[in-house]
């Protein structure tokens, strides 16, 4: 008996994946023909190389990263987006770019995922409501495709677009935020190697509910800004409104840097709740830039952060 359920806790989905996987091969099935993305694998993701970080604090369990999520598109509830995801075709999947640049182009998304070699980088996640998490995230430097595409000397801001597909993501027929959710940063930011174009995490490719199958994570800034489930890019002259700036501009500003010493008019932003602390186990005190102040700070040199939350 006790054997039994050891077996069955070791059917892992990425097990029951990779042998229906393999069956389908044996049969002589094109993996393309039936809907799998065979260049998002497992087998990718746990390659990715390992790059050294300084933190010391434990990383957030898998179970936490991937049930409680922000993703509005699926709801408000932080398990809504476990619970809704599912629902969203995520292959095929393809990224447009246009604005700015020499040429449009459009990368299916086995075509982006090959443009450099995946890497796993742990980085603190910072949410805007005052939590945060430590993540193994898999993906490159946004900059890798950023430099791939000739900017016009025009190009000073990237827009991000996340899907806009109500029957897939229910939260989209409400009017709680103005879909398609849109992000974007200065070019500088962008550019920075910390920005990372994200396809995974904890070796596995991005569930549903975290982004997939291709996000943004900016590490030293409110989780808001690490847009998900991206289907377009366009480079821009000015500052755009971006959708939480749009929907509270006295609240969510276009930079969303993480700093304790602004606070949200609502809350303080000194401190932070790890997820999966004891209840009763003190708040972090936040670091500046989210601990990232070394690497980016240069950026905002002369900015008056205060009036540019
Ligand atoms: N498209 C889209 N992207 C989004 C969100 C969203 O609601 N829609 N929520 C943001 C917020 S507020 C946070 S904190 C992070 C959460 O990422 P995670 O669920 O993978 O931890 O995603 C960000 N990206
Ligand atoms: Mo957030």
């Amino acid at each position: 008996m006790a054997n039994k359920k050891i077996l069955a806790s070791e059917i892992t989905a990425e097990k029951i994946y990779y042998d229906r996987r393999n069956f389908l091969k044996k049969i002589g099935f094109a993996s393309a023909a039936i809907g799998f993305s065979p260049l998002l694998s497992f087998a990718n993701m746990s390659q990715a190389k390992k790059i050294p970080h300084d933190i010391k604090d434990s990383l957030t369990s898998f179970k936490d990263v991937t049930s409680y999520n922000n993703f509005y598109e699926f709801g408000l509830q932080k398990s809504s987006p476990k619970a809704h995801a599912h629902k969203m075709k995520v292959d095929p999947w393809s990224v447009e770019i246009s604005g700015h640049i020499e040429t449009n182009k459009t990368y299916a998304l086995e075509d982006l995922v090959k443009l450099a070699s995946l890497e796993e980088r742990v980085y603190r996640l910072r949410c805007v409501e005052g939590w945060s998490m430590v993540i193994p995230w898999i993906g490159f430097s946004l900059s890798v495709l950023l430099k791939k595409l000739a900017l016009t000397s025009r190009a000073k801001y990237i827009i991000f677009e996340t899907l806009f597909r109500p029957d897939e993501m229910e939260g989209q027929k409400s009017r709680v935020l103005d879909w398609p959710y849109l992000e974007a940063l200065r070019i500088d930011e962008a550019m920075h190697p910390l920005t990372l174009l994200c396809f995974g995490v904890y070796g596995k490719v991005l569930p549903n509910q975290n982004g997939a199958p291709v996000r943004l994570i900016i590490p030293w800034k409110y989780g808001f800004k690490s847009i998900k489930s991206i289907v377009k890019i366009k480079f821009v002259e000015s500052m755009p409104k971006t959708t939480w700036a749009l929907s509270n501009p006295n609240e969510y500003g276009f930079y969303a840097n993480v700093n304790p010493n602004v606070d949200h008019p609502r809350w303080t932003q000194a401190t932070e709740r790890r997820i999966g602390d004891s209840i009763l186990a003190k708040r972090r005190k936040t670091e500046f830039l989210n601990g990232y102040a070394e690497e980016v700070g240069y950026l905002y040199s002369g900015l008056d952060l205060k009036k540019n939350f």
